[in-house]
């Protein structure tokens, strides 16, 4: 897709154009799937015509924070757990950027699990990509939401007695309106599904499982993947809540019986996100917020008079 330059001609947008001019040296580890999302967001960009000026990339705290470093646009390395809070005030006070949160599982669905229901229950109109590596990867390895029943760590040496939290399921029961899994062994699928999350207008949710070969080496992260759209073994209507949830509750038992199944599990074209909802009840305006212009003067007198009224 094409934008327009600073005088008004057409022009073509690069992946390029997402790598910051002065590159920093990625600090993942050799093989870590992290850079498969830096890839395959970076390709998906151009898809969708959006250029890094008009681009916010929100993220938490880990190893999967740090793609706010190697992404150029708008940037913000949030605390951990919070990277959907920030993300939902800035898509508020401007509409018109296109807002990517991102993080990982234990941010998203630990730490950061309530901003995560209800960015989804409100349909906020942003895409969030949850990096699922199964642990807590920059502190070093210990058990996280995602990981099994039974994984061994440094916090769970004798095996974890948790059941894993099942995040498409959960994305959802909440009420996002677009739901996938893809994987960084699967750039191609990667690409298309983050294209189709970042067009989609409302809460779009991607599991992106991602492979930490220095923690956690048991993960089905690497095992081929199938997508559930292109398999004769599996039709389903992504539009019908009850079949998506069935397929996706069949993928969340299958990724840990070494069974990965990727692609797009749900999604809902019709409902309205939550700025269009604010608008109609008149409680949100039309223009941004951030183009507001805001006289200090007047502003502080407003705050005189209200001191001096509650005296
Ligand atoms: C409030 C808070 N608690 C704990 C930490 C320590 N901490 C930093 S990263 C992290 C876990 C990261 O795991 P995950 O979110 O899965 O990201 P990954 O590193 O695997 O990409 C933790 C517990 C912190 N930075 N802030
Ligand atoms: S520790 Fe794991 S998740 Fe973190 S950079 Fe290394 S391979 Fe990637
Ligand atoms: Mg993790």
């Amino acid at each position: 897709m094409s934008a327009f330059n600073a005088i008004g001609e057409e022009r073509e947008i690069d992946r390029d154009e997402f790598t910051p001019e002065i590159e920093p040296q990625a600090t993942w580890c050799p093989g870590c799937g992290d850079f498969g999302v830096l890839k395959a967001l970076k390709q998906a960009m151009p898809e969708v015509g959006r250029t890094p000026e008009e681009t916010l990339l929100v993220t938490g705290i880990g190893c999967s924070g740090k793609l706010s470093s190697y992404f150029k646009s708008y940037g913000f390395h949030s605390i951990h757990g919070r990277a959907l809070p920030v993300a939902r005030a800035a898509k508020m006070a401007n509409p018109d950027l296109e807002v990517i949160a991102a993080g990982g599982d234990g941010d998203g669905y630990g730490i950061g699990g309530n901003h995560f229901m209800h960015t989804a229950r409100e349909n906020h109109d942003m895409t969030y990509i949850v990096f699922d590596n199964e642990i807590f990867g920059l502190t070093k390895g210990q058990t996280s939401p995602t990981s099994p029943k039974g994984h061994k760590s440094k916090t769970q040496p004798h095996g974890s007695a948790k059941q894993p939290i099942r995040p498409l399921s959960l994305a959802l029961t909440s009420g996002a309106s677009y739901v996938a899994r893809t994987a960084a062994v699967n750039p191609n699928q990667a690409k298309e599904i983050l294209t189709e999350a970042m067009e989609h207008d409302g809460f779009a949710h991607v599991d992106f499982l991602t492979q930490c070969p220095t923690w956690n080496k048991d993960a089905k992260q690497y095992v081929p993947y199938i997508d559930v759209q292109d398999s004769d073994d599996y039709d389903f209507d992504i539009t019908d809540r009850g079949e998506a949830s069935e397929m996706m509750q069949k993928a969340e038992n299958a990724l840990y019986e070494g069974e990965v199944l990727t692609g797009r599990f749900y999604h809902d074209e019709d409902r309205p996100s939550y700025q269009e909802e604010k608008q109609a009840t008149g409680d949100m305006p039309e223009e941004p917020l951030a183009e507001r212009y805001f006289d200090d003067d007047y502003e502080w007198e407003r705050s005189y008079d209200l001191l001096e009224r509650h005296k």
